[in-house]
């Protein structure tokens, strides 16, 4: 059955909730203090099943709104999920205050359809209902009520005018309204929270997408909150899942009346997160005054509702009637989506002034001359179709690629739809898949590119080393790991570099050795790190391989290039391990005693007076130590 949420709107008194009533049977005012004061001061529910002409079977979800213009944020908090406005103008006053600011509220939140009563006829006479009618046409020409597809319906609550036809006219509007997609990520807004006896905690809401099942986890934003589905009830029935579109309370395990309030919002686990910083188009209304750079202003959202700064992008100050791109940067944290609509009141006094769709709910942070990319992005967003959006974010990201999981919370969508737009893209190679990481070609050429100019500069650099370390590469580059991964994989399969360890190399560059050369290597480092601080002659070390002097030469700069083997004098080399040992030897001495003379450093080192010279002065060098006269003072 297709489900349609209805929401009302207009002035006060118009008779909004008398009408609800007299089509739903149901009285929406729940409240004690608006039955007393004749009131409705917060959002009130009802339903109503109804059959199409075409057949079709249709659940109609009411949301009752105030029309006191204290109560404006709590209509807005209610009309953010309505598919049809149900825009109720009485016959004995016409366009009032609040009919205009509901219906400015309708417009900016893209409301797609509508249905206009014309209340209380009953009390006018056949010529002032004719006046006010001409009077509600001209008003809403041009707009999403204009009368051309939009049928103002006279009606009488106490006469029962009307409401027949009214019931026709929902059913033949809410048939034609796309419905809500019970495919798509779930989201709850939570507009009321409390306990229900033999129940426990419940939350009730209008479900604007995706579809929540018993026993489901959802994530509690901005909480951060783990939460289980207990029970679930549509239209005050019990059910085993509710799907978008429904007005729909769940009994939720996990969490207290404490923890929830009207404007948190349940989603799907793992996709979604609350944002501090929002890029949007805002759109000031005509009658609004203009709109500084900086400025707070109430910020509406579905139930939520917090202060924002305004911040615009590529302007200083916003005309009443225009549109600018801008920041919004709330109190709260909130979960927003592209494609999300909010409206904007003024901080004080309080009057609803503009209003605007989000196109980034994790804009990338920056400063100076990245504002004019972070607009010029948002521009090409703004109209882009769902995988070249996706594309466009993979774009932004550069290098650093873009993650699956952030591709899911930036896009708001179900990571299934995502991974269809990714796998398109994968397929017409406008992208790469580095694990995790989603890199579009265009920036992956141009690392490769960065990455091999610099290993052959560390080769003209650096004629006698084999290679760069890998870890060196990378930090050189900025590269994250999965990239960088990435890149070093193809480009060894595509013959392109060596690795060899952990050093890597331009294929066919570096230092290459024969085999006896590499033997003759080993032996060298073999014999100074088994040797520790007692070490060999260079002279004999060489003197004992196979190879020329010219060769182990050769070797020997390698070894003291790459830091293997340290040179403190002419025929004095210790392997790095040995000079590393002495260190942590010499400071833990430290808390023996602080300063320390050469005898007991030779005892220390277990070595001979010729040795401890250099090697003191390697560690006064080094900062291990600091000569105080005949002692050394450890550091
Ligand atoms: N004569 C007449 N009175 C009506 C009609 N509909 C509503 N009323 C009366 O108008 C008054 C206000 O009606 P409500 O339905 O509470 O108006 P509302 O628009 O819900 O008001 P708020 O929720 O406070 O904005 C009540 O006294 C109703 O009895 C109608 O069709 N004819
Ligand atoms: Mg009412």
């Amino acid at each position: 059955m297709k489900s349609v949420i209805v929401g009302t709107a207009g002035h006060i008194d118009h008779g909004k909730t008398t009408l609800v009533k007299a089509l739903t049977g149901i009285d929406a005012d729940r409240l004690e203090e608006e039955k007393r004061r004749g009131i409705t001061i917060d959002l009130g529910f009802a339903n109503l099943e109804l059959v199409s002409d075409s057949g079709e079977q249709l659940r109609l979800g009411f949301v009752d709104v105030p029309g006191h213009e204290r109560f404006v944020r709590n209509m807005l908090a209610g009309v953010g999920g309505i598919d049809i406005v149900l825009f109720v103008i009485a016959a004995d006053e016409g366009v009032k205050p609040q009919t205009r600011e509901h219906f400015e509220i309708c417009r900016l939140l893209s409301i797609p359809r509508g249905i206009v009563a014309l209340t209380k006829c009953d009390a006018v006479d056949e010529d002032t209902l004719e006046v006010v009618r001409l009077e509600i046409e001209e008003f809403l020409r041009g707009s999403f009520l204009d009368s051309a597809r939009t049928p103002i319906v006279p009606a009488s609550a106490v006469r029962g005018d009307g409401i027949e036809q009214l019931q026709r006219k929902l059913a033949r509007v809410a048939s034609e309204v796309s419905a809500k997609d019970s495919t798509t990520l779930t989201r709850l807004p939570i507009d009321r929270a409390f306990v229900m006896k033999g129940f426990g905690t419940v939350v009730t809401g209008t479900l604007i997408g995706g579809t929540i099942r018993r026993d489901d986890e959802l994530q509690l934003h901005p909480a951060r909150k783990r939460v289980r589905t207990r029970g679930i009830q549509v239209h005050g029935a019990a059910t085993d899942q509710a799907r978008a579109g429904e007005r729909t309370a769940i009994n939720l395990a996990g969490v207290t009346t404490e923890d929830l309030a009207r404007g948190m919002m349940l989603s799907q686990v793992g996709t979604l997160e609350a944002t501090r910083s929002i890029d949007v188009r805002l759109q000031l209304l005509a009658g609004a005054k203009s709109l500084q750079h900086l400025t707070r202003v109430h910020l509406h959202c579905f139930a939520s509702e917090t202060v924002a700064q305004v911040r615009f992008l590529d302007i200083k100050e916003l005309q009443p009637g225009q549109s600018a791109l801008a920041q919004l940067r709330p109190a709260d944290p909130l979960v927003v989506i592209p494609g999300d609509r909010f409206i904007v009141r003024q901080f004080s006094p309080v009057v609803t002034i503009g209003g605007g769709v989000v196109l980034d709910s994790f804009p990338i942070r920056r400063s100076g001359k990245g504002a004019t990319d972070a607009a010029a992005f948002l521009y090409s967003i703004e109209n882009a179709e769902p995988a070249e959006a996706l594309m466009l974010r993979v774009e932004r990201r550069d290098t650093e690629g873009l993650r699956r999981s952030d591709a899911v919370k930036e896009l708001g969508r179900t990571p299934a739809s995502v991974e269809k737009d990714i796998a398109r893209l994968l397929e017409s190679g406008r992208i790469l898949s580095a694990g995790e990481l989603l890199v579009a070609k265009s920036a992956a050429l141009k690392a490769t590119k960065d990455l091999l100019a610099l290993l052959l500069e560390f080769h003209k650099t650096n004629p006698l080393v084999g290679g760069i370390t890998k870890e060196t590469l990378r930090e050189r580059l900025g590269f994250g790991e999965q990239l960088f991964t990435f890149l070093i994989t193809q480009l060894t399969s595509g013959k392109k570099i060596e690795v060899q360890g952990e050093q890597i190399r331009l294929a066919g560059r570096g230092v290459t050795m024969s085999v006896e050369e590499e033997r003759a290597r080993k032996i060298i480092e073999q014999a100074f790190s088994s040797a520790g601080l007692k070490v060999p002659l260079l002279k004999d070390v060489l003197a004992s391989l196979s190879i020329d002097r010219a060769r182990s030469q050769k070797i020997m700069t390698l070894l003291l290039r790459e830091g293997v083997l340290v040179k403190l004098a002419d025929e004095l080399v210790f392997h790095r391990t040995a000079l590393e040992q002495l260190r942590h030897m010499v400071a833990e001495e430290k808390s023996k005693t602080p300063r320390i003379d050469v005898g007991r450093f030779k005892d220390l080192a277990g070595v001979t007076r010729k040795h401890a010279i250099p090697l003191l002065e390697y560690l006064d060098r080094e900062r291990v130590t600091r000569r105080v006269g005949d002692l050394r003072e450890i550091l």
